[in-house]
């Protein structure tokens, strides 16, 4: 009897729900875009020209002391898809007029490639407006002497100003995530240095794998020596993944489908694991495979996108059903989640308004047109706006059990998490899977660039 309780609570109140209801797919678009609206305005309002809102102190925040426009860049796209034509275009004037690279301030290269880069690189192909792209080559420019280390591995913070270079210790997810942005710059000014550094920081990566094609989490890009063994789908080496796939599927590389074969495989044999909770990809050491952690949490909910995109649909259903499962835990997904306990470690408690999951389900809906993943992205849809939402804009949680405040609107909740709760709901959007590669930031980028 407790065992069959035990399985009952592991079902996902969404899918109890799916037979009964039917899904407005328009009036959600409209919410959506309602929603985007406030807290866009908020971000005005309250931290215009700053790089972040902080919706409870009513205030602005910079990464680095001064602003890099990280939100504004990074919402433009955003602005565009979901029709806010008019405002769109007096920020993409703002941004070209206002924003210079020329600062004094060690930036990390992954962080302002996928939100600022992909920002502009999708703005500009979808305005045309050259300003744009001229502030993405500019910023690629200043970011190039981190590739300049032993191995070719890109240092993870560069200097804009003088290209001063810090931190070797870096990982698989920061060294390979600028593949799709430096490549698609590029192919726009057909300049082939931003796709070969990139490349090749890949390639020098990929080559200190052990025999059993399973990455660590950390590496030192001066001697190439492995930092830290530990061997997962979550932060630190993520995106990595996404990047092999997608970087073969945009650039049609070979190179990179060979990449993307050999570690699927691995990831698949080592760390992929059914168990009475679900099926999940958990933490394993690098070296023996063996399974240290049994962990997954709200970053390694982007997994099933990347399944599904892959074409193996059925471990994507699979890994949605228990990232769902996670998430009607405590109706909000913590960061880290322990799935044979289904307890959350005191570390992993919080919930910073992270879009993976509904980026999964927006692949998993058009990939199998299955109406349970829009009946699951209202219901994550519904508890974002229930816990989230201030009278001052979105903001972060520090705990999903209490439900206790943080104070940050990330700018990945505009450029993500309502784009793709948009894109999801809207079937009038002007990009979508077919036409469009996501980079990590979830900037479309178009499969044939526009020189080409
Ligand atoms: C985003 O900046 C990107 O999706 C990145 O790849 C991972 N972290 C955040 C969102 O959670």
């Amino acid at each position: 009897m407790i065992r069959i309780i035990l399985i009952l609570s592991f079902i996902p109140f969404f899918l109890i729900q799916c037979k009964t209801q039917h899904v407005d797919r328009k009036a959600l678009a409209e919410q959506v875009k309602t929603e985007y609206d406030f807290a866009w305005q908020n971000y005005k309002k309250y931290a215009w020209g700053s790089d972040e809102l902080k919706p409870l102190s009513q205030s602005g925040h910079n990464w680095y002391g001064q602003s890099l426009q990280m939100t504004p860049i990074d919402a433009l796209d955003g602005l565009i898809i979901l029709g806010f034509d008019t405002e769109a275009d007096s920020v993409g004037e703002w941004i070209a007029a206002e924003t210079s690279w020329d600062k004094d301030i060690n930036v990390q290269v992954f962080e302002v490639t996928i939100r600022l880069m992909g920002g502009l690189l999708t703005s500009y192909q979808m305005t045309g407006d050259g300003q744009l792209l001229d502030l993405a080559v500019d910023l690629a420019d200043r970011l190039l002497p981190a590739f300049e280390s032993e191995t070719g591995m890109p240092y993870r913070y560069v200097n804009l100003k003088t290209g001063a270079l810090s931190d070797p210790n870096s990982n698989p997810a920061e060294i390979a995530t600028l593949m799709l942005e430096f490549g698609t710059l590029s192919r726009l000014t057909q300049n082939p240095v931003y796709y070969q550094k990139a490349k090749q920081g890949i390639r020098a990566l990929f080559e200190k794998r052990p025999a059993n094609d399973l990455p660590g989490q950390s590496i030192n890009v001066e001697t190439g020596a492995w930092t830290n063994q530990r061997s997962h789908i979550g932060g630190m080496i993520d995106s990595y993944y996404e990047y092999l796939l997608k970087s073969w599927l945009l650039f049609d590389d070979a190179d990179f489908r060979h990449m993307w074969d050999v570690h699927i495989t691995a990831l698949n044999s080592h760390l992929a694991v059914d168990t009475n909770s679900g099926f999940w990809y958990g933490r394993v050491d690098m070296h023996t495979g063996n399974l240290n952690a049994a962990e997954f949490g709200a970053l390694e909910a982007f997994f099933p996108a990347v399944l599904a995109l892959a074409g193996d649909t059925v471990r994507a259903r699979k890994l949605m059903s228990s990232c769902l499962k996670m998430w009607s835990l405590h109706n909000l997904e913590p960061e880290v989640l322990n799935f044979e306990e289904m307890q959350i470690p005191e570390r992993g408690a919080f919930y910073y308004l992270r879009p993976e999951i509904i980026e999964s389900l927006y692949y998993l809906f058009h990939f199998t047109a299955d109406e349970k993943f829009l009946i699951a992205a209202k219901k994550i849809f519904e508890d974002i706006q229930k816990y989230c939402r201030t009278e001052n804009g979105y903001t972060i949680i520090r705990d999903v059990r209490s439900k206790e405040k943080g104070d940050l609107m990330p700018s990945y909740f505009l450029a993500e998490t309502l784009k793709y709760l948009y894109l999801l709901f809207s079937d009038t959007a002007p990009v979508g899977l077919d036409d469009y590669i996501f980079t990590t930031e979830a900037h479309p980028l178009k499969k044939a660039a526009i020189s080409e």
